[in-house]
């Protein structure tokens, strides 16, 4: 058992002691041994082995017997035992801010609290703020914690996460003590969804970071602190947690924060192959569990401790225990897309539909940004919700993005806007407009947007048959899931990709963060049967440009590189490809 783990038990028999109403000075000497034990510059297992315990300050018998038997056997009855003995849940009322040991105490022995909907319908009928030592505000702070805490121990889009993260990681990379930092876990995965953020941080002055970071405005709360790391709650209710570590250890760390635990489990048994050792401090020429820096196979980068498992850099995205080992191994690891090479969004709305932006507004901050062109594929009749066009709107539509196009040109611009539609697929599989409307335009997506309660055949036949008409381009979000809100409507993924494969259709990763549709995981076998991915914004507003960062993100993920990707291509080689597409069907 790590000593991390070793002080927590510690910490928490402190805490259990007092909701027993043990006298303080015994529950104050846990929660000291617990930061000492934390702070150790030793092996604890050393410390242990060596029956050397007893020479560290504030570690008497009692603790000392305590410590060895968790260090040796893993357990320690005496802890199982103090638990036990309390009603599962109470813990975990400790959670909320403002209810300490004492207050705990007094919820479970006069009103026979135990967990949070107890806690919630005394609060609502008055009885907590009636107990001595409560009263009607904290009362009501009660409640406002159980919500805050219904709302933070939720998981979060990428999007709001990394909004989250950046600027706090800016902050690090300025600040003089640090020498490294990153973020790690699920957001340098890249996942779709995010349950807290992490940051690791090199530095030689550990404490120093730790208060600052602690410190740092947009910070809600403290969920706790130590020397060497720190958890908090951020303004948008995402918890984060900070870990600092020797810039030596840097690399080992930042490899074992990333994860994912699936990933991180396969790389300690390459090392146990290879007689070596793998955790969070480094990598060591030993049999058993250790710290040594005597043992250290020293690695400056993450880059290296691959290198000295014989596998080739495996990225970040890539670390899910799908397959990336087989191939880092063989040399034959894909070199993935980077977000720089997507050059525009082909699946876009403008205030002709449900988009918030103008054509002339669009082409100039698109323009800005530095892409070189953008398909605007208003939503067809059938979505009225959504202000849809009819076939004369879309008409005129066309006419007025050719007069844009000619207006760029004659201003010697090279960015041009495609005409375009995302037809509604109707129920049947047919689409919303007439082919002789769809052979007109630059760009068809064909999406889903009714008819969600069709069962799973269904939705294949009807995604099925949108494919197989020759001027449909591409799918567009293919299951209509919605992150954390709504469920995908069940599709055979794989009955669709084979059926894409055959016509030449391409599939949309809809790179809103809301969506990621196509999930990443689907991905490695679409790309299998030779079928081209495009990277959309699916823009309603000018900031979604940014959502092509997000979705190459999520695209990464799914192994696809640059020459996977359609919108990489620029604008002269797009066009062809837009045509080959229907005259590999049309004559
Ligand atoms: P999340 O926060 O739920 O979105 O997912 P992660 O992957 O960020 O998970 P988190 O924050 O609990 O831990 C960060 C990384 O630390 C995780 O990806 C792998 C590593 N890790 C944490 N606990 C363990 C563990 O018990 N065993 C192993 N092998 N790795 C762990
Ligand atoms: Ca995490
Ligand atoms: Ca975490
Ligand atoms: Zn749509």
């Amino acid at each position: 058992m790590n000593k991390d783990r070793v002080a927590e038990i510690l910490s928490e028999i402190g805490v259990l002691l007092e909701l027993k109403g043990e006298n303080p000075f015994k529950t104050r000497a846990y929660a000291s041994a617990a930061r000492t034990i934390e702070s150790l510059s030793e092996p604890l297992e050393k410390l242990v082995a060596e029956e050397r315990l007893g020479t560290i300050k504030g570690i008497g018998d009692a603790l000392q017997s305590k410590i060895t038997e968790l260090v040796s056997t893993g357990k320690l009855a005496y802890y199982d035992n103090l638990k036990a003995s309390f009603p599962e849940g109470l813990l975990s009322l400790l959670q909320i801010p403002g209810l300490g040991p004492k207050k705990v105490k007094a919820l479970y022995e006069k009103l026979g609290i135990t967990n949070f909907d107890q806690l919630t319908e005394s609060c609502r009928s008055n009885k907590v703020a009636e107990l001595d030592g409560f009263g009607e505000k904290t009362q009501a702070k009660i409640l406002e914690g159980i919500e805050f805490r219904k709302t933070y121990a939720s998981r979060h889009h990428l999007h709001a996460a990394l909004s989250a993260a950046e600027p706090i990681l800016d902050q690090f990379r300025s600040h003089p003590d640090v020498i490294r930092c990153s973020t790690a876990g699920s957001l340098r995965r890249s996942k779709e969804v995010i349950g807290d953020i992490d940051f690791l941080v090199s530095s030689k002055q550990p404490a120093s970071v730790v208060d600052f970071f602690v410190e740092l405005p947009g910070i809600m709360s403290v969920s706790a602190k130590g020397e060497t790391k720190a958890s908090v709650v951020l303004g948008d209710g995402i918890q984060a947690d900070l870990r600092v570590v020797s810039d030596r250890e840097f690399p080992f760390a930042l490899a074992y924060f990333t994860g994912s635990k699936e990933h991180n489990i396969v790389m300690r048994q390459r090392a146990i192959q290879r007689g070596l050792r793998l955790n969070e401090y480094g990598l060591f020429r030993a049999n058993e569990e250790t710290r040594d820096p005597a043992l250290l196979v020293p690695c400056a980068t993450e880059e290296e401790i691959f290198q000295q498992l014989n596998l080739e850099y495996i990225a970040p995205e890539l670390r899910e225990d799908h397959g990336e080992f087989a191939a880092a191994e063989a040399g034959k690891l894909p070199r993935l897309i980077e977000w720089t090479e997507l050059r525009g969004s082909l699946h876009n709305h403008s205030n002709w539909s449900d988009g918030q932006n103008t054509l002339d507004d669009i082409v100039t901050h698109m323009t800005g940004l530095g892409c070189e062109y953008w398909a605007i594929t208003d939503h067809s009749k059938s979505s009225f919700q959504a202000h849809g066009l009819t076939p004369e709107r879309l008409r005129s539509q066309i006419k007025e993005v050719r007069a844009i196009n000619h207006r760029l040109e004659g201003e010697g611009s090279s960015f041009r806007l495609l005409t375009g539609s995302e037809v509604d697929i109707l129920s049947d599989g047919r689409l919303d407009f007439d082919d002789d409307l769809l052979v007109d335009l630059e760009v068809v997506v064909a999406s889903i947007h009714q008819g969600f309660t069709q069962s799973e055949a269904e939705t294949t036949k009807r995604l099925i048959r949108a494919a197989e008409n020759p001027f449909v381009h591409t799918l567009g979000h293919l299951t209509g899931r919605l992150l954390l809100e709504r469920e995908p409507y069940k599709v055979n993924h794989h009955a669709v990709i084979d059926a894409c494969a055959g016509t030449g259709t391409w599939i949309e990763l809809n790179a809103n963060p809301y969506r990621f549709d196509m999930d990443w995981r689907l991905w490695h076998y679409a790309k299998d049967k030779g079928v081209k991915c495009v990277i959309n914004c699916d823009a309603h507003r000018q900031e979604h440009a940014g959502f092509l960062r997000l979705g190459a993100g999520i695209a990464r993920k799914g192994w696809l590189t640059k020459a996977d990707v359609i919108n990489t291509l620029p604008l002269a080689r797009l066009r062809i490809e837009l045509a080959l597409k229907r005259g590999a069907r049309v004559k």
